[in-house]
C-alpha cells in the first residue's frame, strides 16, 4: 500500500544548525548556489513590487518566505525536465531558463511575454487554481508514452488543493503512473482563508494517500531538505516508479498580491514575527557562513547581479514595441474567423 512518507523531512533548522551533523550529507557546493539563486531571487521580489506598483511591470504575486521550494524544487530538475507553474514561480521559470524580460512582459499582457522560447521547458503561469495539475498529467503522459526521462514539475498553493482539477489530476497521475511531481506550496493560506479552515486533512502530503502516490511533507523554508525531497522524487518518476506529491511547508511573508490584498486582517503580526524567524535565507546564510562559504561580498555579488539582469530586462520591456490590436487576433488565428475580422473592423472604425 502507498503512504506518506513518515515525518517532517528537515536538513537545516531555522537557527542554521544541521538536523543530524554526523550523517548529514550536504554539497556545499549545491547549497551555496542555492543561496545565490535566494539572494538574487529576494532583491528581484523586492524590486518587483515597486516595479508594479509603479506600472513598469504587471501583476506581482510576492515570492518572499517561499524562496526555498521555488528554487530548490528547480535546481533539482534537468534541464529539459518540464514546469507547469502557478503565477508565485516566475522565479522557478527563470532559473528554467525564461528570460527576465518576457516574464515581465508576460505580467503586462504583453503576447511576447508568453512566446515561451524553444529551449525553454515550460508552460507560462496558469492562473486558473487547479488547472495546471491536469496539464501536468498530460505532459507527463506525453513523457511515457514516448519513453522520454523527462519529468513533469507542477505547483499548486494550499487552496489549490481544495479543486477538483486537483484531484482529478492526481488521481490520474496514480492510475496512469505519469512521471510527475506536485509541488504543493502550504503557504498557510488561500489569500485570507487559512488553511485550517481549508481541509481537516491531518497533512496536505496525505492527499496522495487517496491517489495512491507517494507524499512527502517537507520543511518548506529549508531549501536543502526541499532539494534532497525534490532529488528524490524526479528520480522515482525518471525510474518509472510513480509520481510524488510534495508538500513543503511555509509562509507568503507578503500580500496574496499587490491589488488590495491586507494580511493584518486575517494575521496576526505575532504569527508574521514567527515565520520570520523561519525565513529559508537566514538559515542557509548562517550554516554557510560559520563554515567560511559566505560572505558579505557573496551577498552584494548576489545582490548586484540581480539588479543589472533587471536594469537589462527593463530596457528590453521598453524597447518592445507595444500589442496591437490586430496582434491580439493574428497571435492566435493563421486565418481569423469572420466574426473577428467584422469586430476588428468595427474596432479601427470606432477608433
Ligand atoms: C478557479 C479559480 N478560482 C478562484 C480564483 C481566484 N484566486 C486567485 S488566487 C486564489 C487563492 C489561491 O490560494 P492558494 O492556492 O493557497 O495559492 P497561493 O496564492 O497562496 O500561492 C484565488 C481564490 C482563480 N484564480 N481561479
Amino acid at each position: 500500500m502507498t503512504h506518506t512518507r513518515a515525518g517532517f523531512h528537515q536538513l537545516i533548522r531555522e537557527d542554521g544548525s544541521l538536523v543530524d551533523e554526523e550523517n548529514a550529507q550536504l554539497d556545499f557546493r549545491v547549497l551555496k548556489e542555492l543561496m545565490r539563486r535566494m539572494v538574487f531571487t529576494r532583491r528581484w521580489d523586492e524590486r518587483a513590487i515597486k516595479l508594479s506598483q509603479q506600472g513598469r511591470i504587471g501583476y506581482h504575486a510576492p515570492v518572499m518566505g517561499q524562496e526555498a521550494a521555488v528554487i530548490g524544487t528547480e535546481a533539482a530538475m534537468n534541464r529539459d525536465d518540464f514546469i507547469v507553474p502557478a503565477y508565485r514561480e516566475l522565479p522557478s521559470l527563470y532559473w528554467h531558463g525564461y528570460p527576465m524580460h518576457q516574464l515581465f512582459l508576460y505580467t503586462l499582457g504583453h503576447q511576447h511575454g508568453g512566446n515561451v522560447p524553444k529551449d525553454v521547458h515550460c508552460f507560462v503561469p496558469q492562473i486558473i487554481v487547479g488547472a495546471q495539475i491536469v496539464q501536468a498529467v498530460g505532459v507527463g503522459l506525453a513523457f511515457k508514452i514516448k519513453k522520454e526521462q523527462r519529468v513533469a514539475v507542477t505547483y499548486i498553493g494550499d487552496g489549490g488543493t481544495s479543486q477538483g482539477d486537483f484531484y482529478e489530476g492526481i488521481n490520474f497521475a496514480g492510475a496512469l503512473d505519469a512521471p510527475v511531481v506536485v509541488v504543493v506550496q502550504n503557504n498557510g493560506y488561500a489569500i485570507s482563508l487559512s488553511r485550517d479552515k481549508q481541509t481537516k486533512a491531518e497533512t496536505l502530503a496525505h492527499k496522495a494517500v487517496a491517489a495512491g502516490i507517494e507524499g512527502v511533507q517537507v520543511d518548506g523554508m529549508d531549501v536543502a531538505a526541499v532539494y534532497d525531497v525534490m532529488k528524490t522524487a524526479l528520480t522515482r518518476a525518471r525510474m518509472g516508479l510513480g509520481p510524488t506529491l510534495i508538500e513543503a511547508v511555509n509562509y507568503r511573508l507578503m500580500p496574496h498580491t499587490l491589488s488590495g490584498d491586507d494580511p493584518s486582517r486575517y494575521r496576526s503580526s505575532a504569527e508574521e514575527d514567527e515565520w520570520r524567524a523561519k525565513d529559508p535565507l537566514i538559515r542557509l546564510r548562517i550554516l554557510l557562513s560559520e563554515r567560511g562559504l559566505w560572505s558579505h561580498q557573496d551577498e552584494s555579488e548576489a545582490i548586484a547581479a540581480a539588479d543589472d539582469e533587471i536594469e537589462k530586462a527593463l530596457e528590453l520591456v521598453e524597447r518592445t514595441p507595444k500589442m496591437t490590436q490586430d496582434d491580439l487576433i493574428n497571435y492566435v488565428f493563421e486565418t481569423p474567423p469572420q466574426d473577428l475580422k467584422t469586430q476588428g473592423k468595427e474596432y479601427q472604425w470606432q477608433r
